[in-house]
């Protein structure tokens, strides 16, 4: 008999928006493992586009959770990072990594930090620095275009792409971690997609489905989270993107065709019983 996997997903929580751990949390408990949670920060909304946010910073909280988690001796599978509340908590979740990993143990770090070419406004210039520090420390790293190009000081550029472009970007990506997923791919006016690098074996993959449009928030976190659900389902990284893809793109398509705000999230929740079936699939 298999046993059950366990994960530890460290975000905030974002009590309403469909983001970070609120996504996280049920996605990858829906594809069947065990999901720990370690919150970075609590805030009553998230930060895009909603103003008045209440915001508890949880730093404190972390190394005794650690501790604690440590002395159970408790074994993880994956343990996923996300949105940080802090530039002191990268050292942190660098160091809570170190503890928290085994020899089984696959690391994604989303370096949760910016968008449509800008940092969010909430972290400082030298942001970008410290993710790449936290990249370094994972085994598979899904930065979108914005935070590829921060992290590795390349020029911004608005898509469609030249394949040149992105096929750089994955190659000095693979220098900070073995495997690569670069979201916000497009290389024409009707796709959007990802890319996969893996910098051991050299193969770069892509997948894509029509674009829909409008900038909805949160996706970056549906994707993570159904790549992770994915990854532990023992998908390979290729398929992984390929189902993480088809997953935030239909929570994308419900959401546009209820005419639903935009802040606030995508209705992922009508989905979860497609992914459990897509990962199936794989097996
Ligand atoms: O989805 C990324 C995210 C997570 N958490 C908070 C955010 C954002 C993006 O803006 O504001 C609090």
């Amino acid at each position: 008999m298999n046993q059950q996997k366990r994960a530890a997903a460290i975000h905030d929580i974002s009590c309403f928006g469909r983001c970070s751990l609120t996504v996280a949390l049920p996605i990858i408990s829906a594809a069947g493992v065990e999901t720990a949670v370690i919150p970075t920060a609590v805030l009553s909304t998230h930060t895009g586009g909603i103003k008045g946010f209440t915001y508890r910073d949880l730093t404190d909280d972390i190394k005794k959770i650690v501790d604690h988690w440590v002395s159970l001796n408790l074994g993880f599978d994956s343990v996923y990072t996300g949105f940080l509340g802090s530039f002191e908590q990268i050292d942190i979740i660098i160091e809570t990594i170190g503890r928290l990993r085994n020899e089984r143990t696959i690391v994604v770090v989303d370096p949760v930090m910016a968008d449509n070419g800008k940092l969010y406004e909430i972290f400082p210039k030298d942001f970008p620095s410290g993710m790449k520090r936290l990249c370094e420390n994972a085994d598979v790293i899904i930065p979108n275009i914005t935070e590829a190009v921060l992290m590795l000081n390349e020029e911004y550029k608005e898509g469609p792409y030249e394949k040149a472009y992105i096929e750089l970007l994955l190659k000095k990506l693979g220098k900070l971690a073995k495997k690569v997923v670069l979201t916000g791919v497009s290389f024409n006016d009707s796709e959007l997609g990802a890319a996969t690098y893996d910098s051991e074996t050299k193969k770069i993959s892509y997948s894509f489905l029509p674009k829909i449009p409008g900038y909805y928030h949160g996706t970056g976190d549906v994707f993570g989270s159904a790549l992770v659900a994915s990854l532990m389902n023992d998908v390979p990284l290729e398929k992984a993107a390929a189902i993480a893809v088809r997953f935030t793109a239909d929570s994308i398509k419900r959401t546009f065709d209820a005419g639903t705000d935009i802040r606030f999230g995508v209705n992922f929740e009508e989905g979860l019983k497609g992914l459990k079936d897509m990962i199936s699939g794989h097996k």
